[in-house]
């Protein structure tokens, strides 16, 4: 990587930069003391030029690897044309976008937005809308049913329904109309849904709870139950989808389709924030002009972005090498346990790896495989999560394999 021209004041060492946030930075993160400052693929470099390989790539908003040549092409080719018109007018990016993103989801509409929990704000909406609209639940009855452990973003009506302490204590009054299921229980799920119930919202694998698969046949399960029952079924694929479990999206290891899919994270390259609700058309259909909005969202740049990452899914060329290299990272977690991990959950190239609490915490783990050059994340306790990117050779797969057995010993 060349280095930029330095330009004026001289910079400053990630010590001094880590110090100069303290005062003037809200202190909602507790992140691991590296500085990054350049990235290519799957290495970042801080600002003393240490390497590391990246195995959290941005919580699967990098899952094209950082700065991937044709997504930073299509950025920079939109950034000399065009980059925000707002809603108000059309642009000439938007109309390939949702139907390419359309094509590739296998549903028929799309309403895109910026942040994953913009995806989520406004599936509930479209959803509860839906319900008064197309189901005829009266007003102000509809409910959504959700998963206990589930993680859907940081709003307070999302929050609302979150079973994180945490994400909730100190942020209500809190949105109601939800109603809490344990994940992974088809006889909860049946109790729950009734007249009332405009969805069912669940993580086809739950991420921040640790990369919690669920048995097969459950997807099978919320399928037929939300179908007999009259109620969407909205899958949440802003993390599990794009490629990270070695489809395009999770639910279709069960050969599951959803009346809506939201997206986001790696739909944006890692370069622009893009998010989406992609759905049947009798769902979306009931939003009219003037009911929802949003000043970004559609805007060229992202959509330009967004069509050269669909364009990357078509051919699933990263769908296979996330299935090959699944392969590979299963064995090697699995050549680990009871030498420091007791347990994982892997699906694609993507993990929740619980380590002996005795060997370390996940922040314990995370501080150690950051001196051996790997980025990681813990999510809760002593489990940490890998997602790479999906460009990872097997070469630095293995190698960060390597320096999780080292840190484990
Ligand atoms: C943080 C967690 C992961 C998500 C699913 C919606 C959203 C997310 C399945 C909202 C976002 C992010 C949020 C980020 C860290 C990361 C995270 F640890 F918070 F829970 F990945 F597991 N649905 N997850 O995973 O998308 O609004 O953030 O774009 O809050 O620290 P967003």
């Amino acid at each position: 990587m060349t280095a930029p021209a330095r330009v004026t004041a001289p910079a400053r060492t990630s010590a001094e930069l880590i110090r100069a946030e303290e005062p003037v930075l809200a202190h909602n993160y507790h992140p691991l003391p590296v500085v990054v400052a350049r990235a290519e693929g799957a290495w970042v470099e801080d600002v003393e030029g240490r390497r590391y390989l990246d195995m959290l790539a941005g919580y699967s908003a990098l899952n094209f690897g950082h700065r991937h040549p044709a997504l930073v092409e299509a950025a920079h080719r939109q950034l000399d044309r065009l980059t925000l018109t707002s809603r108000a007018f059309h642009n000439d990016r938007l109309a390939e976008f949702a139907e390419r993103l359309a094509g590739l989801t296998g549903l028929d509409m799309v309403l895109p937005m910026n942040t994953g929990a913009e995806a989520v704000e406004s599936g509930v909406k479209v959803a509860r809308k839906w319900a008064y609209e197309v189901k005829g639940v009266p007003a102000d009855r509809a409910t959504i049913v959700v998963a206990a452990d589930n993680f859907h973003g940081r709003t307070t009506t999302i929050v609302s329904f979150s079973t994180d302490e945490t994400a909730r204590s100190g942020f209500g009054p809190f949105t109601p109309g939800f109603r809490i299921v344990p994940y992974n229980d088809l006889a909860a799920l049946e109790e729950a849904v009734d007249e009332t119930t405009a969805a069912v919202l669940i993580e086809p694998i739950q991420g921040e709870a640790g990369v919690v698969i669920p048995d097969d046949g459950y997807l099978t399960g919320v399928r037929e139950l939300t179908r007999r029952k009259g109620a969407l079924f909205i899958a949440d694929e802003i993390q599990s989808g794009l490629g990270r479990t070695g489809r395009t999206l999770a639910v279709e290891h069960e050969g599951v389709v959803p009346d809506v899919v939201l997206l986001g994270k790696a739909l944006g390259g890692g370069i622009v924030p893009v998010s989406a609700v992609v759905a049947r058309r009798d769902v979306l259909g009931v939003l009219r002009p003037g009911e929802h909005g949003s000043t970004f969202g559609g805007n060229p740049l992202a959509a330009a972005v967004g069509t050269a990452v669909v364009e990357l899914l078509e051919a699933g060329v990263f769908q296979r090498r996330a299935a090959e290299l699944g392969t590979v990272l299963r064995e090697g977690l699995a050549a680990l346990v009871g030498r420091g991990v007791v347990g994982f959950r892997a699906r694609g190239l993507w993990a929740g790896v619980d380590v002996d609490p005795a060997v370390g915490t996940g922040r314990e783990i995370g501080e150690r495989l950051l001196r051996e050059g790997v980025l990681v994340k813990d999510t809760h306790g002593s489990t940490i999560r890998l997602a790479p990117p999906l460009t990872i050779t097997e070469e630095e797969l293995t190698a960060a394999l390597g320096s999780l057995a080292r840190v484990l010993a």
